[in-house]
């Protein structure tokens, strides 16, 4: 369990240009936001996400599906970032303020990272707090509760559901566009919180170490993409992020 920032990669990351993060749920876990990999809650115990996150579950219980993501909207509307959150919103501070690239690729729904301060935050899979019509697509800011859930879109009276990608569908080409040339295009890629497994998403970190990036992986546990990490920073991104970013700092390099 090396929590020991090596010297090595204090240096690699004073001297990176083009810094780009991927983060999953692990860095809203000390934000009180469940992830996925931790046993769902009361009533959503008996169910896994990969059960519930698909239009397929959508199709067959609307209502159980909404129920889930309006129990989820909730958590998140009471989360707030955390010190994980914020030292990624300090260190595209550091990096732009030096006209070094900086962008934050994310596979959360929560937008804490937007909350944190974060302001190139590509959005890979959504977000839970814009609502869109499963019909029409357009985003439904407001909507008359129905007493029989989901709400229908005042547009084209479609059932509503979350603006999130979904199993077995494909991701916003814009956003994925965008975080492949981020991936490409850097010489150190931070990857926290993520257990590496969800698809497209997971193969990023794979096309920065094809384009010669330095790979750091910040997670409590091992992943499948620890072998192909440079630095397997064993920690939680609350505690290790904050120091990473220290090491950076005091110099005003
Ligand atoms: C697509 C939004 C095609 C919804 C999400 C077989 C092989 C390869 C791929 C597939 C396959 N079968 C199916 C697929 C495709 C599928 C896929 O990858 N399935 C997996 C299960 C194998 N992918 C898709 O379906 C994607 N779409 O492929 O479309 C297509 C193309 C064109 C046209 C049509 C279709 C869509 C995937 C997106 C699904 N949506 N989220 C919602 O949130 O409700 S995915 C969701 O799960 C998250 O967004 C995230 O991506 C994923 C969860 O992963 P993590 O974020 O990593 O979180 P997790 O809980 O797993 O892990 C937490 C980690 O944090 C752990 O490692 C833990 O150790 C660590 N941790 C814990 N505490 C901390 C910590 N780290 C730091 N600090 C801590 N304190
Ligand atoms: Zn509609």
């Amino acid at each position: 369990m090396t929590t020991r920032i090596p010297a090595e990669l204090i240096e690699r990351l004073r001297a990176a240009q083009r810094v780009t993060a991927l983060t999953g749920a692990g860095v809203s876990a000390e934000s009180g936001v469940p992830t996925f990999r931790d046993a769902q809650t009361g009533l959503w115990a008996q169910f896994r996400p990969e059960e519930l996150a698909t239009p397929q579950a959508f199709a067959a219980n609307p209502r159980r599906v909404w129920g889930w993501y309006a129990w989820r909207r909730e958590l998140v509307r009471k989360a707030r970032p955390n010190p994980g959150h914020k030292a990624l919103a300090e260190l595209e501070t550091h990096l732009t303020a030096r006209g070094r690239a900086f962008t934050l690729i994310t596979q959360n729904v929560d937008g804490l990272h937007q909350q944190a301060g974060s302001r190139k935050v590509i959005e890979l899979h959504g977000n839970l707090q814009r609502t869109k019509c499963s019909q029409c697509e357009e985003i439904i800011a407001q909507w008359e509760e129905s007493e029989t859930p989901p709400p229908r879109c005042p547009l084209c009276g479609g059932l509503l559901r979350p603006d999130v990608v979904w199993f077995g569908e494909a991701l916003p080409a814009a956003a994925l566009q965008a975080a492949t040339t981020a991936a490409q295009h850097c010489d150190l890629m931070l990857v926290v919180g993520t257990s590496a497994v969800v698809q497209p998403a997971a193969s990023l970190p794979l096309l920065a170490v094809e384009a010669g990036a330095t790979l750091v992986e910040i997670n409590p546990q091992d992943t499948p993409l620890t072998p192909w990490v440079d630095y397997a920073l064993r920690g939680t991104a609350a505690t290790l992020l904050p120091s990473l970013i220290a090491t950076i700092q005091p110099l005003n390099r």
